[in-house]
Formats: C-alpha cells, sequence, structure tokens
C-alpha cells in the first residue's frame, strides 16, 4: 500500500513569524548573514562561506558572468549555467576568476589614425568618455594616448581631425604599473587628481583602466566575496551525464563550487557523479540535489555531498508539478530537511548546509526560508529581473519586461536535465518561457532586500541566521488570516502598492 502523509505539504506563504523579545544591541547595522555553504566539521571552520545567503540559480536566463561578478560584489554567489557547451562555461568560469575588483579591461578603443567624429559616434554607441588609444586599436595593444573629452572641443575640431592629433600622448600620461594593487593605483589617481588610471605592462601594453568611480564602488562593498588571491567566488551547475569532460574544464577554469543540476537529484546517476569529483578532484566541493525529504538528503549526503538543495516543483517557470505530478510545498520540503541535517549533525559532527531553492516570490520568504533550517536561498525570478541578466529587456505595453524562460522548456534545450533517454518525440516540457517585470540594478534591489531580512531578523530577536534558525518561533496561518495580511477594506489609490 502507498505510503501517505499525514499533513498536508505547505508553501512559505502559509507560515509567518512572531516577535520575540528586541534588545536594544539588536539593529539591523548589528545583524550578521554569513552563512556556510559547503560541509565542515563541529568546532571547524566550512572552506567556504557566503557573506549574504543568497545564489543565483542554475539557468540560462540568469546566471553568466556578468551576474556572478555583480552577486559576488554583494556576497552571494552565483552558479553558472550548465546548458552549454563545456568550453564556453568554462569560459565564463575564466572571465569571473580573471576579474579584478576595480581593474576592468578597456571597453572603448581607437587608434591615432581615427577621426574625432569616430570619437564622437563611439561615446554615443558605448556612453564611455574615456577612450584608449592603442596602436592598433584592441583594449590590449601598445598604449599610444587616451582621449577624454577634455581633449576636444565640438564647437571648434573639425570632424575629421585626427585623434593622433589631440589625445594626450602616452609620454604626457600617468600610468601604473603592471601589477599594482588596487590601493596604489587609488594612490596615484589621488594623487594626480585623475578620472582614470591606465596600468600599463612592460611593452608599453594597455592592461587595463581604474576608474575613480569603481574604486569608490569598490570601497562601497564590503561584503564582496573573494577567494584567498582576491578573486571573485563563483560557482557552476554540472549534469549527470557529461561530468566526466565537464568537471576537469570547470576545475581548470578555477570554479570554486560545483553543484549537480537537477529537477530530482534522489537517484544513482547523482551518486556517481558525486563519486567520480571526490576521486578525481579530492578538494572540489559538490553540492547535490534536488530532494524533498529526509531520505533525499541521507542518500545524497552519504554519497559525499558538499551541501544539499531542496526543492521540486517550487520555481516560478516551473511546471514540473502539473507535468509529472510530482514535488512538495518549498516550506514543508525545507523543514523536513533541516531537522534530518540537524540530526545528521548532532550524530556525525559535520554540519551539511541545506539551500533552499524556488518559490521565493516576497522578500519575507528568504527570512521564512532561513528560519525554518536553511543556510542560504537560490532564486532565478529574483535575479532575472535585474540589469545584470543575460537576457533582454523589451518593452510590452507600457512596462519594461526581461526575458525569463525554465531550464525544462523547449528553449533551454537543457533535456539532459529532465529527459533520462528515449526517444526525442517523447519529450516533454517542465518549464515555460515568460517575461518579469524589470527591476533595475541588482546592487540596489538586493540592499533593499536585505535590510527587510536584517529589521525581521531583529524582530525575532536574533543577530545571526543561526540565531534565528534556534530562536525562531513560526506560525501556521489560516486562509482567511492570509486575507487579512495584505491592505484590505480600504479603496488603493493608483500606484500605491508596493511591488516585492
Ligand atoms: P524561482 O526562484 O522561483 O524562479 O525558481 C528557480 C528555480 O526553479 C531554479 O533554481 C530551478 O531549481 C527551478 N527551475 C529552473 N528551470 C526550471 C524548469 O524549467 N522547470 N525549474
Amino acid at each position: 500500500m502507498a505510503y501517505y502523509y499525514t499533513e498536508p505539504s505547505r508553501t512559505f506563504s502559509e507560515y509567518l513569524l512572531l516577535p520575540n523579545l528586541t534588545s536594544k544591541d539588536c539593529n539591523p547595522g548589528n545583524v550578521s548573514l554569513k552563512t556556510p555553504i559547503v560541509k565542515f566539521k563541529k568546532g571547524e571552520k566550512p572552506e567556504v562561506a557566503l557573506n549574504i545567503p543568497f545564489s543565483s540559480a542554475v539557468m540560462q536566463a540568469v546566471s553568466d558572468h556578468n551576474m556572478a561578478v555583480a552577486l559576488a560584489r554583494c556576497g552571494g554567489i552565483s552558479f553558472i549555467f550548465g546548458s552549454q557547451p563545456v568550453e564556453e562555461q568554462a569560459d565564463m568560469v575564466r572571465k569571473v576568476k580573471g576579474h579584478k575588483a576595480g581593474f576592468v579591461v578597456s571597453r572603448s578603443n581607437l587608434t591615432p589614425q581615427h577621426t574625432l567624429k569616430d570619437v564622437l559616434e563611439l561615446k554615443e554607441r558605448t556612453g564611455h568618455s574615456t577612450v584608449a588609444i592603442t596602436d592598433d586599436g584592441t583594449p590590449t595593444g601598445k598604449l599610444l594616448g587616451i582621449v577624454t573629452s577634455r581633449d576636444y572641443r565640438i564647437s571648434r575640431d573639425p570632424q575629421d581631425k585626427l585623434v593622433g592629433q589631440f589625445m594626450t600622448p602616452f609620454s604626457s600620461l600617468i600610468y601604473g604599473k603592471s601589477g599594482s594593487t588596487l590601493s596604489e593605483a587609488n594612490d596615484l589617481i589621488w594623487e594626480h587628481k585623475l578620472n582614470c588610471l591606465p596600468i600599463v605592462g612592460a611593452e608599453q601594453n594597455l592592461e587595463y583602466l581604474v576608474f575613480r568611480k569603481d574604486y569608490d564602488a569598490h570601497k562601497e562593498n564590503p561584503y564582496e566575496l573573494l577567494d584567498g588571491n582576491k578573486s571573485y567566488i563563483v560557482g557552476a551547475g554540472i549534469n549527470t551525464k557529461d561530468y566526466a569532460e565537464r568537471v576537469p574544464a570547470l576545475v581548470a577554469a578555477g570554479v570554486d563550487v560545483l553543484v549537480i543540476d537537477s529537477s530530482d537529484g534522489y537517484t544513482e546517476w547523482q551518486r556517481e557523479t558525486i563519486e567520480y569529483v571526490k576521486t578525481n578532484f579530492p578538494k572540489a566541493k559538490i553540492g547535490a540535489g534536488n530532494v524533498v525529504d529526509r531520505e533525499g538528503f541521507l542518500y545524497l549526503v552519504e554519497s559525499g555531498a558538499d551541501f544539499i538543495k531542496v526543492g521540486i516543483g517550487g520555481g516560478s517557470i516551473c511546471i514540473t508539478r502539473e507535468q509529472k505530478g510530482i514535488g512538495r510545498g518549498q516550506a514543508s520540503a525545507v523543514m523536513e530537511v533541516a531537522a534530518a541535517r540537524d540530526d545528521y549533525f548532532r550524530e556525525t559532527g559535520i554540519y551539511v548546509p541545506i539551500c533552499s531553492d524556488g518559490g521565493i516570490v516576497h522578500d519575507y520568504h528568504i527570512t521564512l526560508a532561513l528560519a525554518m533550517g536553511a543556510d542560504f536561498v537560490m532564486m532565478g525570478r529574483y535575479f532575472a529581473r535585474f540589469d545584470e541578466s543575460p537576457t533582454r529587456k523589451l518593452k510590452v505595453g507600457n512596462n519594461f519586461v526581461k526575458e525569463f524562460w525554465g531550464e525544462g522548456s523547449n528553449r533551454a534545450r537543457n533535456w539532459q536535465r529532465y529527459d533520462t533517454g528515449g526517444k526525442q518525440s517523447l519529450v516533454f516540457e517542465e518549464g515555460v518561457d515568460s517575461y518579469v517585470s524589470y527591476a533595475g540594478s541588482l546592487q540596489e534591489n538586493m540592499e533593499k532586500t536585505i535590510h527587510k531580512i536584517k529589521s525581521t531578523m531583529c524582530n525575532c530577536g536574533s543577530l545571526s541566521i543561526e540565531e534565528l534558525q534556534q530562536k525562531a518561533r513560526i506560525t501556521l496561518v489560516s486562509a482567511t488570516s492570509i486575507v487579512e495580511g495584505g491592505a484590505h477594506d480600504v479603496i488603493l489609490k493608483e500606484n500605491s502598492l508596493s511591488g516585492e
């Protein structure tokens, strides 16, 4: 006979947190959101930890190298999508690892033979007012000069004037030497009142530009997630089929954390994949999933996984539950797996972090997921709305939107994730292709979300995620009281509804 759960499976919107006593020192400025991402022994520290409990989903529409840099700058981690050729994914990882905070490869470059007209056209197209002048017009050619808007007057200079005649020549430039640190570069910027400092190699070749404004931005990011070499930390998704080619390439590219990307992770294929990684790359870190119960959690932990991802069918673009009838309400899944994790910790002294993946709609859902035992969350829709996601921004009606599609949609053609073999004609979609409302820059939005989480944690009298997990008091709410939680019995003025 089939096994029946006595409790229905529940989702985040069915729960609320009750306040605890808030002491006077409990204010958002004192809250730490630092959290482990890989397993560790009692009394020791995890080898990789996040400064904020956020990860971006293993999805084409979400996590590329740009998203990874933007999120690591704020303290979280992106898992670069695996539904692409191995070399392209490894290239994205290399770009993140090679990104030097504050040092940018010049994106606007011309030669001395170009004209003022070319400068103006380039400026119009890119919005950059600093143009590097190199012998071959490439970002790493021999640096011959720099043009900024201070070097020409549109009203006086003819449009066909050659760049070589008005650029600030190399002989008059202040520049930094290859290998300079950001603080050395910054000293030169201040000493000489510069807006931009070129960093030049032994052959006078241009390597990077350091902008004063980028340095300031760098200083504003105290939570940046960096490795021992000051490179951003980055993750990558893998599958259970081509791991023998993909993993070596990703490890060689410098990936920090791998994760097996699958809607159902309670499989022997995942065990084999983890064993392959642990045998061939003993230092590599690998998460596995997704699971929704104790059995799935223990199976993957005993297979050697460093963290476990939780959630089936709750993703905003996911139709797995409709198509296949498998899944579980996200809150129920997190609560059961967290309890299994805590038991495992008591029995073995090994703490295995869990990630709540999918179904975060409101910011408070993140706080609830953490309170229920998640160490961090993974989000797709949330990040897809930002400038930094890799998809197109479009205008639909009066609104700006960004494209967002599931990894199980035809568009992603990521069949390895869902199709366990057999005829292509039998393949069915488990995800949709959609739009999400455009929301602006990642940093601004995340600052608001993080402030909300920290404020709620203060309401719960908690200065850390661990404390929240121990102290949180969580109540199930009735359908009627959910209505009471929104604005009700008033006539809303136009546009008075807040977004997230
Ligand atoms: P959400 O944050 O609700 O957008 O959910 C993102 C999650 O949805 C992903 O991390 C993944 O687990 C799941 N996903 C991605 N594609 C699909 C699909 O096509 N069914 N589901």
